[in-house]
């Protein structure tokens, strides 16, 4: 019996069964996996012509065999109304995985919603209303007339800046180009709202405003590059944990060398070796020692740097490579401006640059050879830099993306393979939207303005504050009272009265008061504090399209009900627009309502035809059965035209041989700015002034002086964000039923702790638990937590300084550590052997 699964044989997977594209909906990398769907009254066999893969499975199968599936790849589910058994794999022909699962992407199936074997039931199936002073179900109508009347009022009352808005922006669950341009088109199109923030930081912007000032696109290359560089460069990514298969799938094969015939293929005579990789993080991570193991110790520099100092590491690198004479000088003269303002400007000797770093200047010199120094026959290094939210969650954000996109311009590493400056990425991406023009930079605070009492409606898209936000424990605080003033006033009024509960909604909310209104797939934290809950349906419930770290666009097939009542985000979105639209006429608001036009979508792929075929670049070219016909491999975005198999190579696209109509292919762009062309108006890439300027967010060196612990915080491998499903998953919260905080042994006896122990994490901030993890890798004060848990948010004690931009500074935070009791029922279980990578 496999271990806590309930099942000890799986069914055969018959040769007829349905198979659909997915896309693992968790993160960036998006690797492609199959689903196959058949009904529970019957099963495939043992013989080749009886089961999906042709194979003979009564006799022992091989290692590594495709027809290899695990429990956790295993549920049954709805479709079409009916019980069908479904299996989730990875697919071998995808080029993104090969073949590869996660820990994350494999439990897809048991992490799907099944009334018949008891996972996610925790998922919500009806919208939900606070009446007679709880949640209770209702219908979409009722809930929807709620949601608009409220809206309205608020509008009438505030202006559209009194209607405030978190949503996602991203690809992958809760995002997808079909619902960014649901939500986009009803609060930029319908609405010009202002008070609107992204799920993951508090205002609406970019995470890096830099690169894209520079002119520099932050996803340029594509994961062949990571096979491809001489030398990578990995600032504040913890790839193994965040990016596995990306990782695993395209950086060890050339940390091991055996991308070295690829490399020969792509280069021709130009020496190739195998990759040396520089990983500047002040932890040693999981991924340190994973390229350790496969590069060996001599290919690989850890940077273990001051918390926060990336910049002066950056700006020695470019001063260092410049005087050696290693910049690329005709791609500089050609693709660039500014470069000799910005050498001036950044200049930073190596030893100036060890103090703040904590480095020694042995090591900035020697990292510089490893990205610059040409190889032999004058040849230039090819070397990729990648970077996520170490960097992007870090001391001063802007500047330091910019002084990283400096190095890798100067040594002439964008557009070309092998390599590419670039994110590492969260979730897929999927931004579809009208303009954000009148939003305006810098984007309004909107925790801040939440917290001094602005705003009269909030509605929350795919996101939960409660865990996520900086400052958390202050932001809770200040929701609670002004949401609990709106539910107080709702128990005075019979909720079948409309007009007295609206009145009674309006006159708390002139009080102070704020409705929310919340989006989501499962009961959450911010949700308690909610007046409405609107269930969404979620990747393969709808059909969904997103891309990935290399824009490479793919569309997830439906291949099972939503629960219950739930709809996708699109429609949702489109649903309330039609409310509000028939809410304005009633009170003789024409002129408004005419605003809320153009939402009679009635599938996801309305929404989808109406927004990226419309208007992204090379969206005319995209539709879900071109999507579909090309799988799991997709196209990498822009598309730039369409082409038939069997078209001659090298003739223009959308050449056709009489091959049959409708099976073109979309045509992709592999890498971008590979015509040495960036993003601006003259076409050249701009180098940025960058200088050092110390812990830049208001607060920080305060903090930082008084506290003695570094409350590092990100994420672990087997958990998946704020952990909204594996909250309900025993396979996670066995490992990880309260966040775990990596402490040096040395600070564990100084405070009497011992492994599995609760602390406390307090500072002026606020104050969160955790369970302590010994580390021996860990810095002595340096501490790592776990972010985002149901059972301990991190966040708590994250202070609200961000920068010029408004992007929050979560990774810089320290704080004291206590006690609170010995490692309860809950953890005794648990091993805390290292996390360590072996093969
Ligand atoms: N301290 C600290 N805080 C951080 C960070 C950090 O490193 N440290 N990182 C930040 C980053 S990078 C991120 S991405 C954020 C994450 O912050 P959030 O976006 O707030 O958290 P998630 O867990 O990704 O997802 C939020 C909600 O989306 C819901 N959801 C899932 N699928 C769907 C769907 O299809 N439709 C709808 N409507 N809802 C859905 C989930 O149930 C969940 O409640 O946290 C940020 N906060
Ligand atoms: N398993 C898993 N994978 C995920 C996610 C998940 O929840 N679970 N979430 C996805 C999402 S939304 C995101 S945004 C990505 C994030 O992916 P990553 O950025 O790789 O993840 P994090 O753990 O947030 O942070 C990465 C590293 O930044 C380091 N760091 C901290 N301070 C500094 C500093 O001052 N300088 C430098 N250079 N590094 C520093 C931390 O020690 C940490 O190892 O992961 C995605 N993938
Ligand atoms: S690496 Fe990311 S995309 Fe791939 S299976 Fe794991 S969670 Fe899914
Ligand atoms: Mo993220």
């Amino acid at each position: 019996m496999a271990y806590k699964r309930q099942i000890d044989r799986l069914p055969i997977i018959p040769a007829d069964a349905k198979e659909s594209n997915v896309t693992c909906h968790y993160c960036i990398v998006g690797c492609g996996y199959k689903a196959y769907t058949w009904s529970t009254s019957r099963q495939g066999g043992t013989a080749p012509d009886q089961n999906k893969f042709g194979a003979d499975l009564s006799k022992q199968q091989g290692a590594e065999t495709v027809a290899w599936y695990s429990p956790s790849m295993y549920n049954i589910v709805r479709q079409n109304g009916q019980d069908v058994h479904i299996v989730i794999k990875p697919d071998k022909d995808c080029v993104v995985n090969s073949g590869l699962g996660s820990v994350r992407g494999a439990r897809m199936a048991e992490m799907s919603y099944s009334q018949q074997r008891n996972t996610q039931l925790q998922r919500l199936t009806d919208p939900m209303v606070w009446r007679y002073g709880q949640m209770q179900p209702t219908s979409w109508d009722d809930a929807l007339d709620l949601v608009a009347r409220v809206t309205v009022a608020v509008m009438n009352d505030m202006g559209e800046d009194g209607v405030f808005v978190s949503a996602f922006d991203h690809g992958g669950a809760g995002g997808g180009y079909e619902n960014t341009w649901g939500t986009g088109k009803l609060y930029f199109g319908a609405m010009k709202v202002k008070n609107i923030r992204i799920h993951n930081r508090p205002a609406y912007n970019s995470e890096v405003h830099a690169t894209r000032d520079m002119g520099v696109g932050e996803l340029n290359n594509c994961y062949e590059d990571a096979e491809l560089a001489d030398t990578i460069v990995a600032v504040g990514t913890n790839a193994l944990e965040t990016q596995t298969n990306y990782f695993l799938n395209h950086w060890v094969p050339n940390l091991r060398g055996t991308s070295l015939d690829k490399k020969k293929a792509e280069f021709g005579s130009e020496p190739v070796e195998r990759a040396k990789v520089i990983i500047v993080d002040p932890r040693r991570t999981v991924t340190v020692n994973a390229c350790e193991v496969e590069a060996g110790k001599d290919n690989v520099m850890h940077l273990a740097i001051n918390s926060g100092t990336d910049l002066a590491l950056f700006n020695a690198w470019t001063t260092y490579i410049a005087n050696k004479g290693w910049v690329d000088k005709a791609f500089v003269d050609a693709s660039t401006t500014n470069f000799d303002q910005m050498k001036a400007a950044n200049k930073i000797s190596l030893e100036e640059a060890a103090t703040i770093t904590g480095l020694t200047a042995d090591e900035i010199r020697k990292s510089a050879e490893w990205i610059a120094q040409p190889k032999a026959a004058n040849a230039r290094r090819r070397t990729m830099f990648a970077y996520e939210k170490g960097l992007i969650w870090g001391n001063d954000n802007y500047r330091t993306n910019g002084a990283l996109v400096n190095v890798a311009l100067a040594t002439g590493n964008i557009g070309r393979p092998g390599g590419g400056c670039v994110r590492m990425g969260g979730h897929q991406e999927g931004y579809s939207r009208p303009s954000d023009a009148h939003v305006g930079r810098p984007a309004a605070y909107v925790d801040q303005l939440l917290i001094e009492g602005k705003g009269g409606v909030h509605h929350i898209w795919g996101c939960d504050h409660y865990k996520t936000t900086l400052n958390a424990f202050k932001f809770k605080q200040a929701y609670k009272k002004r949401t609990d003033l709106v539910k107080d006033a709702m128990m005075t009024a019979p909720y079948g009265d409309r007009p007295a509960m609206i009145n009674a909604i309006v006159d708390s909310i002139k009080k102070g008061g704020l409705f929310a209104v919340d989006v989501d797939i499962v009961p959450t934290k911010i949700g308690e504090a909610s007046h409405v809950w609107l269930p969404a349906a979620t990747s393969g419930e709808a059909n969904l399209t997103s891309m990935n770290g290399e824009r490479r666009m793919r569309l997830t097939e439906k291949y099972m009900d939503a629960p219950g009542q739930a709809m996708p985000d699109c429609l949702i979105a489109a649903r309330i627009a039609n409310h509000m639209e028939r809410v304005l006429r009633e009170q003789g608001k024409s002129d408004i309502a005419d605003h809320f036009k153009g939402f009679d979508w009635k599938t996801e792929e309305d929404a989808f035809m109406d927004g990226y075929h419309q208007h992204e670049k090379g969206g005319e070219f995209v539709t879900y059965a071109r999507l579909r016909a090309m799988g799991t491999n997709g196209f990498q975005e822009p598309a730039v035209g369409l082409e038939t198999p069997g078209a001659v190579a090298g003739a223009p696209t959308g050449t056709t041989t009489g091959a049959a109509a409708g099976a073109e292919r979309i045509v992709g762009t592999k890498r971008l700015y590979a015509d040495g062309k960036f993003n601006s108006k003259d076409g050249k890439a701009k180098f940025m002034e960058t200088q050092w300027r110390g812990l830049q967010a208001p607060g920080k060196e305060a903090e930082m002086k008084k506290f003695p612990f570094l409350i590092n915080n990100g994420r672990a491998n087997v958990t998946w964000q704020s952990s909204y499903l594996d909250q309900d998953n025993e396979f996670v919260t066995d490992r990880m039923p309260y966040p775990y905080l990596q402490m040096n042994p040395q600070d564990m006896d100084e405070l009497r702790l011992k492994q599995g122990d609760l602390v406390e994490v307090y500072n002026d901030n606020g104050s969160t638990q955790a369970m302590v993890y010994p580390t021996p890798t860990a810095k002595p004060k340096q501490t790592f937590m776990l972010f985002a848990q149901a059972t301990g948010v991190q966040g708590n004690v994250v202070s609200p300084g961000v920068n010029e931009l408004i992007i929050p500074n979560y990774k810089q935070t320290w704080a004291n550590i206590r006690k609170l009791a010995d490692a309860p029922e809950g953890v005794k279980h648990l091993s805390f052997k290292p996390l360590d990578y072996r093969v």
